[in-house]
């Protein structure tokens, strides 16, 4: 915790409450309340990172690390302290070990294009799960057609969980790197991160972790997880969009050649050769995003200030109650049942397309995600071609799961 939040008090969780601190959540769409279900796309945000984003631009904006003048060197502070907000919230040992990007895709692209490009060999291999995005596919395709590695891919089972057994039969002296997803953003299963990095290092791979999903249901905690890389986006933690994190190892950071090339990254150029900055600067090519960084920090100060252990349960709870309900509405199937879930639950109806469904859903007010969720491969491993989704967030409330439940009773009658 940052020394900012421990100065704090923390605040006993109370939904309404947090409600009241969503300025959005009180509008009506369709002339229905808005029942935001959609917080694994993007979360909502609270006034308090909308105050400290209008703060930054309308009193302390300039660009970062260049200006000689008072401006800048206060923007510069505040994104830096940004960054160490981000390193307490993980754990993380250094700032330095912060670097910050356009989201979680672009974490994973780096890592991808730069330590990928350096280390994989024609036939070394990339250990990834069946149930990952799309952002943790294909930027280790790209790499493995330049480099000749190969990608070999860990089933789930039936429910969505993911046997450590499994890792086991896959990862071998071949593999060099193992990416993948912290929590399913389409079922919601929490993967076993301790046990598939002992399983990782045992071979000598480095583990990749897919936080965008997990830095927002778990309090994560990079040292205990004992993975190598982990990558999330700010716009899912109740902060802006366009900033996101790659945390990764010291070592490896100062190992890894640049991923972009600009200004920001240089030590020295020269039109025959150029050296490079110590990271995080190595990494951060260009004008970084900075306010929306400052808006990260005061999304990670807000949650700082509540119980977030209390949070963590009241979320659960939704997703029960929501297990238990969603399957007495006749038709509704729930897709991922795993033990060890988080606060997302893709669902589908008999007879009725998602995208369909979400669309009546929507009518009242209900928002859920539905298609396939940047997770292709899954929808084929499930034999489904697109699911819908509720997740659920800090704000939301049993009523609204009620709401979701009235309105596909609703839609039923519609599309049946
Ligand atoms: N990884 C996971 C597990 C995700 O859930 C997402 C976004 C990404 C990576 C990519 O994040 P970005 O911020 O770089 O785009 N997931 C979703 C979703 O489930 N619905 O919309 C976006």
């Amino acid at each position: 915790m940052s020394a900012l939040a421990r100065t704090l008090p923390i605040r006993a969780f109370d939904v309404a409450e947090i409600r009241m601190d969503f300025p959005i959540l009180s509008r009506q769409v369709h002339g229905k309340p808005l029942v935001f279900l959609d917080s694994a796309a993007s979360a909502q945000k609270p006034r308090a990172v909308l105050d400290a984003m209008t703060q930054a631009f309308e009193c302390e904006y300039a660009n970062v690390h260049r200006g000689a003048y008072w401006l800048s060197e206060k923007a510069t502070t505040n994104y830096e302290a940004a960054r160490e907000k981000v390193r307490a919230f993980i754990n993380a040992t250094s700032d330095s070990e912060i670097v910050f990007t356009k989201g979680a895709t672009d974490a994973i692209n780096l890592v991808a294009a730069s330590y990928g490009r350096m280390v994989l060999k024609p036939g070394d291999e990339i250990v990834l799960t069946a149930l990952e995005h799309h952002s943790n596919i294909v930027p280790w395709q790209l790499i493995a057609e330049q480099t000749g590695a190969v990608i070999k891919v860990v089933p789930i089972n039936a429910d969505g969980s993911v046997s450590v057994d499994r890792f086991a039969d896959v990862i071998c002296a071949k593999t060099r790197i193992v990416a993948v997803a912290h929590v399913s953003n389409v079922l919601g299963t929490v993967l076993p991160i301790e046990l598939i990095a002992q399983l990782s290092h045992k071979v000598g791979a480095k583990l990749l972790v897919d936080g965008c999903q997990g830095i927002v249901h778990e309090q994560v905690d990079v040292q205990a997880l004992g993975c190598d890389f982990y990558a999330f986006s700010g716009h899912k933690l109740y902060g802006p969009n366009a900033i996101g994190v790659l945390w990764a190892r010291a070592e490896l950071l100062a190992a890894m050649p640049p991923y972009q090339g600009g200004g920001e990254m240089i030590a020295i150029v020269t039109f025959e050769k150029s050296t490079w900055a110590e990271a995080p600067a190595k990494f951060e090519a260009g004008t970084p995003p900075i306010v929306p960084a400052i808006g990260l920090g005061a999304a990670i100060d807000y949650l700082n200030g509540i119980d977030r252990t209390a949070a963590a349960a009241h979320e659960r709870d939704l997703l029960h109650y929501a297990m238990a309900e969603l399957p007495k509405v006749p038709g509704v199937k729930l897709v991922g049942t795993a033990q060890n879930k988080a606060s997302v639950q893709s669902f589908t109806m008999d007879g009725a397309h998602p995208h369909d469904l979400a669309t009546v859903l929507d009518r009242s007010g209900v928002c859920v995600r539905a298609g396939h969720h940047c997770a292709q491969p899954l929808m084929d491993v499930l034999g489904v071609t697109a699911t819908a989704r509720a997740s659920f967030g800090i704000y939301n409330t049993r009523g609204e799961v009620d709401a979701l439940i009235v309105a596909l009773h609703k839609a039923r009658e519609v599309l049946q």
